[in-house]
């Protein structure tokens, strides 16, 4: 018969044969580690039940009390090894932030007020059978003055004020006039063509300015073209553009490379036409000045004045832009104030 030491020993054996592989959360194993290892569990029983063992017994339960929890140590810190990384792996992925993911439609860009007026008027002049060209931003003085008969010294030049380069000759372009140039030495007539482009000029911005803005040039050059020809495209292209409620005028002026010339006004859009800050309270607005293309300027490029007739023209397209939207003041168009430009 076995002895109650004995029987000890193997009830031991039996609360250390434990296999905690069903427990899957942390709570549960808590649990089951104190009625296995706590102060109230059957080891702890019979641990403090060892004092009253014959000291030959003490020992071997002893030492099976011993082996018993150190196993069950192992075998349940094994197991909370494995569930407390299932727990981090359940967090992380929680709180995984996907850095690809797009939420709702996208925030694009577009393009600014002045280039969409650019896109605009090319698409209005192109209807109307003009192509479009580009010119260079740093030119040669013969370019932007003296091949538009502006010769060094003519008092002219001072209509532009005139950003100089280092280089001497050079300039950054104060219109798109000398783009007229280009074509008219490099493809020759007939020409139907509009040139946008930046233009530069050593001014003080206000309502109506700025030291850098664009213009977009029109020059027509073929047989037997008239001054009729040029007020008709222009008034074909405000209605078009700016719809039947703003009118034109044409005024005499003075351009060295049109003869004659005149300046292109349009009704002020910001006050109807009844006068406001923006237009000087005179209810125009000046977009631009044209005229017939100067004999001086043919005889410049190697055209025959006497085959060729032509007419062009010159706008600030910041000022289109400025008067279809009715901006009170242009220098908004480059403040970068995004409030301003997602109203476009
Ligand atoms: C010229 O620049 C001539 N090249 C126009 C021209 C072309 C005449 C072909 C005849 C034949 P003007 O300096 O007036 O002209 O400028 C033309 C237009 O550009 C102005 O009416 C205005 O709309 C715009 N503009 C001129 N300066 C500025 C500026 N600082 N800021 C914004 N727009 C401007």
């Amino acid at each position: 018969m076995a002895s109650a030491a004995e029987e000890l020993v193997v009830e031991i054996g039996s609360l250390a044969a434990c296999d905690p592989s069903s427990i899957v959360s942390l709570e549960e194993l808590g649990k089951l580690e104190d009625t296995l290892l706590g102060k109230r569990s059957r080891l702890s029983e019979i641990k403090q039940a060892l004092g009253s063992l014959p000291p030959e017994e003490r020992k071997s339960v002893g030492k099976a009390l011993n082996e018993a929890r150190m196993s069950l140590s192992d075998i349940l810190a094994a197991r909370r090894c494995v569930l407390e990384d299932e727990e981090v792996r359940r967090v992380l992925s929680s709180e995984r932030m996907d850095l690809t993911e797009v939420l709702g439609t996208p925030q694009v860009g577009h393009l600014n007020l002045v280039s969409q007026t650019r896109d605009q008027l090319e698409d209005v002049f192109a209807g109307m059978g003009f192509s479009v060209a580009e010119g260079p931003e740093a030119e040669t003085d013969w370019f932007n003055f003296e091949a538009l008969n502006i010769p060094p010294d003519h008092p002219a030049r001072s209509m532009w004020d005139t950003l100089f380069l280092d280089v001497p000759g050079t300039l950054m372009r104060t219109h798109t006039s000398p783009v007229q140039i280009h074509l008219m030495v490099e493809q020759g007539p007939p020409i139907y063509a509009v040139m946008p482009g930046r233009t530069y000029r050593r001014e003080t911005p206000d309502a109506r300015h700025l030291a850098t803005f664009h213009q977009i040039e029109g020059l027509v050059v073929d047989r037997s073209i008239t001054f009729a020809d040029l007020a008709g495209t222009i008034e074909e292209f405000t209605t078009a553009f700016f719809g039947s409620d703003i009118h034109s005028r044409l005024r005499p002026s003075y351009f060295p490379f049109t003869e004659p010339s005149a300046e292109f006004e349009i009704t002020c859009a910001i006050c109807g036409g009844a006068g406001c800050r923006t237009c000087s309270h005179t209810g125009w607005i000046e977009l631009g000045g044209c005229g017939m293309v100067d004999p001086a300027v043919f005889d410049a490029v190697g055209i025959d004045p006497e085959e060729w007739s032509g007419f062009a023209f010159g706008f600030g397209l910041d000022r289109c832009a400025q008067m279809r939207h009715s901006i009170a003041d242009m220098r908004v168009l480059i403040s970068n104030d995004i409030r301003f430009l997602r109203q476009f």
